[in-house]
């Protein structure tokens, strides 16, 4: 327990410095991303994972793409591509929006070389060679999007503000009865396709339970914790570069850092995975 914290809050109940930590490659390992979905390790990166050359054609189809959207009202900057789950106002209506952008999605992001849909089929083949099964998440017979592309240029405030998506996947009404509830580990995976010098990921050791959202005033569909509420936990600044593959426990709260700099694009494709209690891993965006 931390000086500031009691059992009761955030601050007092911080993970191990074993587990609290970012693994960082150079270049991909499986092994690594394994930990972190297994919960022996907070995070991974994998640096320059996605050549230069696949970032830069990935990033021209992505902003000359006819499915490219405008999706935040209140973010005038932001770009994406592909369905929203926790925005979206019915499973529906985001299963109808995965099918939709599922092709283009592979389009934008495939083709020669090792891009992201080749390092997926990579990890496949490997969880394979552990005889673990590695599937899109379902429901009704209907399968969830893959991933997703999404840019943003905030050159002061955060790129996303100190949040988790473990609760988030737990608590809204619309994904109730969804499979994606019932994994054991709800972990964030990403590629950098293009950033500046800034927006960095923060990541706290931290995760917030329902309760502590009910002291916080925290409602089920509201986005965001408030700085204060983590004041005294231990916080790891990692850099985002062009080309890095990286995982983390989403269980735990995060934010991208301002860029920093005006006009600077910050685009990643992402996706959420975990694991069944059957082994199985899921995934979904
Ligand atoms: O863009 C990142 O590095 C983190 C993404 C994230 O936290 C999210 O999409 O919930």
């Amino acid at each position: 327990m931390t000086e500031s914290g009691s059992a009761t809050s955030p601050a007092g109940r911080q993970k191990s410095a074993e587990y609290f930590r970012f693994v960082e490659r150079d270049g991909v390992d499986w092994d690594a991303w394994w930990d972190v979905l297994c919960g022996r390790v907070a995070g991974a990166v994998f640096r320059g994972a996605l050549s230069p050359d696949v970032c830069e054609r990935t990033c021209r189809r992505f902003w000359s793409s006819p499915l490219l959207t405008s999706p935040n009202a209140t973010r005038s900057t932001e770009r994406a591509v592909g369905p929203l789950l926790l925005a979206s106002d019915t499973l529906d209506g985001y299963l109808a929006e995965s099918e939709r952008t599922r092709v283009g999605l592979a389009d934008i992001c495939g083709d020669r070389g090792r891009t992201l849909p080749a390092l997926l089929d990579e990890w496949r083949a490997h969880l394979a060679g552990r005889g673990v099964r590695f599937r899109l998440a379902q429901h009704e017979g209907r399968q969830a999007g893959a991933f997703k592309i999404r840019s943003r240029a905030d050159s002061e405030s955060f790129g996303l503000l100190p949040h988790d998506d473990a609760m988030h996947s737990w608590l809204l009404p619309h994904l109730v009865g969804f499979e994606i509830q019932d994994v054991q580990r709800v972990c964030n995976a990403l590629v950098c396709l293009e950033n500046g010098p800034g927006g960095e990921l923060l990541y706290w050791n931290a995760a917030f339970s329902q309760e502590d959202r009910k002291t916080l005033g925290i409602r089920p569909d509201s986005y965001g914790y408030p700085l204060e509420a983590l004041s005294g936990v231990d916080r790891i600044t990692l850099p985002i570069h062009a080309g890095d593959m990286y995982i983390f426990d989403g269980g735990n709260v995060h934010a991208v850092a301002p860029s920093g700099t005006e006009h600077v694009r910050r685009t990643v494709a992402l996706w959420i995975t975990g694991p069944l209690s059957d082994g199985t891993v899921l995934q979904w965006a």
